[in-house]
């Protein structure tokens, strides 16, 4: 596969042929969890949204993620997400990190609690959505700036490597991030050294209101790897599977010392940019005119396509034809993770506000640092 750009392409049947082992060989209950994961996504997103726009007392606000979930929740199924922080594996989020954490397994509940800043949130109440971390679980963050996260985490896969660990980091960047210094530079330095690095780039179409071709000159950002001499993979980013493949193929890769990957997955946000306008509340998606763009800058009838390949959808119908569900039980499972959603937002509700005077703590860690920490 090194050294020219390996399709996976979106006519592969789910999980048919050589891509499909690894999805295939996971254990049952992984495989429902994965729906499970997906489901939390997606019903955390439509409650926060519908928050966002009945319930004025919410202060919590989030560039959504609904339709994308697939992309997280298959390449996180990849991954080791317990253990001790020297055995865990770490993923490096973007603006757009909420589910990003639920996939990795952040507590709902404070996660909740920390989008409404509440002081028993996840970072006490200081950081919100675009700055939320849980290092517990190898979620080592959001990011609101656009570039720089690749490049923290390949120093991080650098440390990795130093200290001769086998865990893997994980880069997640929009399309935006193609434009970007730090996307070459990650590459670049990742590939130079060897380093077990993969980066996810979550191609939803558009950075804010503009198309991607506006700064993007190829098609697929996946043969920005060519160079490099390293996979770069375009994978169906609505097929949990098909992304759980190329993320297992390229953490395989990563732990084995051989070096980094590029992901393209191709997929959709079902709502506007940041927060809610043109949503309905009870609906999924915003339909509407979206007054911070220009213009409508998306046609309804793209959205309207892409909803037609839903990745819970999509997740459900593999796991009945593979017989691992059936209607009833899917339906129980949604369920079960509505509740759950329910209470974390009811939980997150009753919380203290965090206070001004607690705004400065935790900015710096405390301790000591060797002149050298390397030997
Ligand atoms: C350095 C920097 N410039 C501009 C912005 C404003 N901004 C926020 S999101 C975004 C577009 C991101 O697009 P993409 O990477 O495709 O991610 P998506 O929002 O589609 O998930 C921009 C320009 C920013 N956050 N940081
Ligand atoms: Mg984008």
């Amino acid at each position: 596969m090194a050294g020219a750009a390996a399709t996976i392409s979106s006519s592969v049947a789910y999980g048919a042929g050589e891509s499909g082992f690894w999805a295939k060989d996971l254990e049952d209950e992984q495989l429902v969890d994965m729906y499970r994961r997906i489901l939390r996504i997606r019903w955390h997103e439509r409650t926060m949204a519908d928050k966002m726009m009945t319930d004025p007392t919410y202060r919590g606000y989030n560039h959504f993620y609904a339709g994308q979930e697939a992309v997280a929740v298959g390449v996180c199924s990849a991954l080791r997400n317990a253990g001790s922080f020297d055995q865990i594996d770490l993923i490096y989020s973007t603006h757009r990190p909420t589910g990003h954490a639920i996939a990795k397994g952040v507590d709902l509940k404070r996660m909740c609690a920390e989008n409404d800043f509440r002081a028993t949130g996840l970072n006490s109440g200081y950081a919100a959505e675009m700055h939320i971390a849980d290092p517990s679980v190898g979620f080592m963050g959001a990011d609101g700036m656009i570039g720089p996260g690749p490049v923290i985490a390949v120093g991080s896969a650098f440390a990795i490597k130093a200290r001769d660990s086998d865990q893997v980091v994980v880069n997640f960047g929009g399309d935006g991030t193609y434009a970007t210094p730090h996307f070459h530079s990650a590459l670049n330095n990742a590939t130079l050294l060897k380093l077990p690095f993969i980066y996810v780039v979550e191609n939803n179409l558009y950075h804010q209101y503009a198309h991607y071709s506006f700064s993007v000159p190829m098609k697929d950002i996946a043969t920005a790897a060519e160079p490099y001499g390293i996979p770069g993979v375009v994978v169906d980013g609505q097929d949990v599977m098909q992304v759980y493949n190329a993320a297992k193929i390229a953490v395989d890769r990563a732990r084995a010392g051989e070096g980094p990957t590029l992901i393209e997955a191709k997929t959709y946000r079902y709502y506007n940019h940041w927060g809610a306008p043109g949503a309905t509340p009870g609906e999924l998606g915003a339909f509407g005119y979206d007054p911070l763009a220009i213009s409508s800058f998306r046609p309804e009838r793209e959205l309207r396509a892409w909803m037609q390949r839903d990745p819970v959808d999509i997740s459900r119908k593999i796991l009945i034809d593979w017989g691992l569900l059936d209607d009833a039980k899917a339906d129980a499972i949604e369920t079960e993770v509505k509740a759950e959603v329910t209470e974390a937002f009811a939980w997150a509700a009753e919380q203290p506000l965090c206070k001004p005077e607690d705004g400065l703590k935790h900015v710096f860690a405390e301790g000591v640092v060797e002149a050298r920490q390397l030997a």
